[in-house]
């Protein structure tokens, strides 16, 4: 006999285990086969709208990321979410200021933070990647009328592990409603606002790579964001500053394993 040389034994141990929730779930949701036909009919038109990523990462993720990661120690990850684009600009000009539209719509917004490992040694040179929606409640790429990359950027912490970005305000976010995801929610009777966010994700060599949003207090949806992204830990405040807000969160990363 040959050895099947891609079979995947991580697989094929999920699987399994898949399997058997599986048999335990119908057992007690007992759906009938009209049902199961009705499932695989709206799961074929959410893969065929390009809506799986969007699907998986408000139902999905945040399971994924509560039951892993739950209880380590450093900054609690969040949603990388459907609307992450490798690459965004490196911004190397200071004041770092996103990448945005001459006449961006919106509050300015100065967002501060200090980078350290889990006992408080600051960490220099730390890759920051911020994105974030527009005034229109828009992720640039993906269906708004802004130019590629707006409001995405990267940029380095300094030697003394801070940074400082000029941005806008994000909106509270609605997800699409029109396709499949939409009709779902209409199922369950639930609203497709999260509060309003910044993405960010932290690469330093020899740590584990943070994924993780911010929140503001006072936001209307942090209490029942559809995707369960909140974390009391990524809650912080607006400060108003005349012209503009200003918000500051710092952030922990843990080493590699
Ligand atoms: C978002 O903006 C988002 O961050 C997530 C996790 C899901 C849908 C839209
Ligand atoms: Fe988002």
């Amino acid at each position: 006999m040959t050895q099947n040389a891609t079979k995947n034994e991580r697989v094929v141990e999920i699987f399994d285990i898949f399997k058997k929730h599986l048999v335990k779930f119908l057992e007690e949701a007992q759906p009938n086969h009209e049902e199961y036909t009705e499932f695989v009919k709206w799961a074929d038109r959410l893969g065929r709208a390009g809506e799986l990523p969007l699907y998986m990462d408000v139902f999905v993720e945040t399971h994924v990321l509560r039951t892993v990661y739950g209880d380590k120690p450093g900054t609690e990850p969040s949603l990388l979410g459907p609307f992450y684009l490798e690459n965004a600009p490196l911004v190397t000009e200071k004041p770092y200021k996103l990448p945005m539209r001459e006449d961006e719509k919106g509050e300015k917004l100065i967002f501060k933070g200090q980078v350290t490992d889990v006992d408080g040694k600051p960490l220099a040179n730390t890759l920051v990647d911020f994105w974030q929606d527009d005034a229109n409640g828009d992720y640039s790429s993906f269906g708004a009328d802004a130019p590629p990359y707006n409001l995405r950027g990267r940029f380095y912490t300094d030697d003394q592990g801070y940074f400082e970005v000029e941005t806008i305000e994000p909106i509270p976010y609605k997800i699409p409603t029109e396709g499949p995801t939409g009709e779902f929610l209409d199922f369950i009777d639930q609203h497709p606002y999260r509060p309003a966010h910044l993405h960010i994700k932290f690469d330093q060599e020899g740590y584990e790579s943070l994924i993780t949003q911010v929140f503001f207090s006072g936001d209307k949806w942090l209490e029942s964001d559809v995707a369960d992204g909140v974390r009391n830990s990524l809650m912080t405040d607006l400060h108003d500053r005349g012209d503009h807000k200003e918000a500051r969160l710092d952030f922990v990363m843990r080493k590699d394993q």
